[in-house]
């Protein structure tokens, strides 16, 4: 997959795209990530990428034309067209569904947008889509394009190692995870529960679900609403909710 980033603050991405999981898929070859600086397609002598707002008001905003040369430029001839994806805190709420869905693409270009806005043309004549990582401000949509390469990474065949905590199975998928413990077996007087050391698989299997249910439950019902549940899942449940401690 090849995602182009279009900024004005390329440096912003020196570090999180180097290490680790995204840099491996990158060495691999199964990712590749082009930061493409805004200001480079900025044709008038102070390269300003930015102007005021036609009918007056503050702040800035993002000139089209620097916009529209650079995604013109990562558009290969008579290729397959790219999906053209702008960050904005007034797009569609980024999550695993979506990430899923972008992962199965051959080519995005990402605009980060910044300032007050872009141009409103940059969104009527090049923009596919629009997405918000959630409903806080931030400075930019550097991070979020971060996190989303990040999320979208992690789903490319070949990235992550053994594809088994990869391809979590329908019932596990949105449900919290189970509290997990190493050695020691006692840490500064804290005991590991004894039912994981006591070999006893089915023991094991249903205690560390009901873990699952019973954190879902006290910390995300909302997920809880369309969690694909078994027989024995809403048993658990139950247990846990007639329990009612903490
Ligand atoms: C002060 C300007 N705000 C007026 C209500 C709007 C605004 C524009 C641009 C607020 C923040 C930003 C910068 N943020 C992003 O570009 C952004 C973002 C975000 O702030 N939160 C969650 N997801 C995203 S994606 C891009």
């Amino acid at each position: 997959m090849r995602i182009d980033v279009l900024t004005i603050f390329p440096g912003m991405f020196s570090g999180p795209l180097d290490e680790s999981i995204i840099k491996r898929a990158r060495e691999k070859g199964i990712l590749e990530i082009n930061l493409i600086d805004i200001r480079a397609f900025s044709q008038d002598k102070h390269r300003s990428v930015d102007d005021y707002p036609y009918g007056g008001g503050p702040g800035m905003v993002m000139r089209p034309e620097p916009i529209f040369l650079a995604v013109e430029a990562c558009i290969p001839l008579g290729g397959s067209s790219p999906e053209i994806i702008l960050l904005t805190p007034q797009g569609e709420r980024f999550n695993q569904r979506l990430a899923g869905e972008l992962a199965g693409q051959e080519h995005l270009i990402l605009i980060c947008g910044h300032y007050e806005g872009v141009d409103e043309r940059v969104r009527q004549a090049l923009v596919t889509r629009e997405i918000s990582i959630g409903d806080y401000v931030l400075t930019g949509g550097e991070l979020p394009a971060m996190v989303i390469i990040d999320a979208i990474a992690r789903l490319l065949p070949g990235v992550l190692g053994a594809p088994e905590g990869t391809a979590e199975d329908s019932f596990s998928w949105g449900l919290l995870e189970y509290p997990q413990y190493t050695r020691p077996r006692i840490f500064r007087g804290m005991e590991v529960p004894p039912v994981l050391l006591s070999g006893n698989h089915e023991e094991i299997r249903l205690w560390r679900r009901r873990q699952a249910l019973k954190r879902t439950w006290q910390r995300r019902p909302d997920l809880l609403e369309v969690a694909n549940l078994s027989q024995e899942d809403r048993r658990l449940l139950a247990e846990v909710v007639s329990e009612g401690d903490a």
